[in-house]
C-alpha cells in the first residue's frame, strides 16, 4: 500500500495538524517548492538585505527582517504599519516571485481558505538566541483573511495563546518546510518564537528563515 510506502519515510508526505480553532499546521508542505524558493529569497535579500527593526518603544527586534510584495511590514518611532517603499532604500520592496504567491495560496487552500492572494511577505530571519516575544498580527485591514507562516532552516518553538495576553500558551516545533496557516477564530491570538536554539541546518545553516503571507489591505 502507497500509504505504509510513505509511512516508513518521515517528512515526505504532507501530513495536517489542527494548532486551535482556524489554525492548522501542514507538516512539510513547503518541501515540494524548496529550490524554487531558496533561489527566490536569495534574490529578494540581494535587493532588500536583512535589517533589524527598532519598535516604536526603542527596541532593537533580535530578529532580523526584510519583505517583498506591493508593500512590507515596518516598525519605527511613528509605529507599525505597511509602507510600498523600503525605508534603507528609498525604493520599493522586491516584487513578490511567482513561486512564494504560489506556495501561499496553495497552502491556504489546503487549509480550507480558497483565493489567498497576499499582497506582503515579511520575511525573518533567526540566529541562535533570537526570539519573537508575544504579539497579535493586527495592523493588516482585513482579519477575514488568513495569515501563511513558511518555517525554513533550525527548528523553533512556537508559542501561542489566546485573545489576551495572559491567556496559557501552548508550544509546538515548527522545522523546515512546515507551514501553518492561521485564520478565523484565532486570527488575533497572541503568538511569539522561543529564543532560537543553537544548530547547524543540512540546507540553511545556522539559523531559522520564516516567512509570512498576509493580505496588509
Ligand atoms: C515566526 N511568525 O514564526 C513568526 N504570525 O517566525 C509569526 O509571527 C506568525 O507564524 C502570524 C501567523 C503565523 C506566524
Ligand atoms: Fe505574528
Amino acid at each position: 500500500m502507497t500509504a505504509d510506502l510513505f509511512e516508513a519515510v518521515p517528512n515526505v508526505r504532507p501530513s495536517r495538524e489542527a494548532m486551535a480553532e482556524g489554525a492548522v499546521l501542514l507538516r512539510g508542505f513547503a518541501r515540494s517548492f524548496e529550490a524554487e524558493l531558496l533561489a527566490a529569497l536569495r534574490t529578494i535579500v540581494k535587493q532588500a538585505p536583512f535589517r533589524h527593526l527598532v519598535t516604536p518603544s526603542g527596541h532593537r527586534m533580535s530578529v532580523a527582517m526584510t519583505n517583498c510584495g506591493s508593500v512590507g511590514w515596518v516598525s519605527d518611532d511613528a509605529g507599525y504599519r505597511y509602507d510600498a517603499i523600503d525605508p534603507e532604500s528609498g525604493q520599493k520592496w522586491p516584487v513578490m516571485p511567482a513561486v512564494l504567491s504560489r506556495l501561499a495560496a496553495d497552502a491556504a487552500s489546503a487549509a480550507g481558505f480558497n483565493g489567498f492572494a497576499p499582497e506582503a511577505c515579511l520575511i525573518n530571519r533567526y540566529v541562535p538566541g533570537a526570539k519573537l516575544s508575544l504579539h497579535q498580527d493586527k495592523d493588516e485591514l482585513d482579519f477575514a483573511a488568513p495569515i501563511v507562516s513558511v518555517s525554513l532552516g533550525l527548528p523553533a518553538v512556537f508559542l501561542f495563546g489566546g485573545l489576551k495576553r495572559a491567556d496559557k500558551t501552548a508550544r509546538r516545533r515548527l522545522e523546515h518546510g512546515d507551514v501553518v496557516v492561521w485564520g478565523g477564530p484565532s486570527r488575533l491570538f497572541f503568538h511569539g518564537v522561543a529564543p532560537l536554539a543553537d544548530g547547524e541546518h543540512a540546507v540553511m545553516g545556522r539559523q531559522r528563515i520564516n516567512l509570512t503571507f498576509r493580505k496588509a489591505r
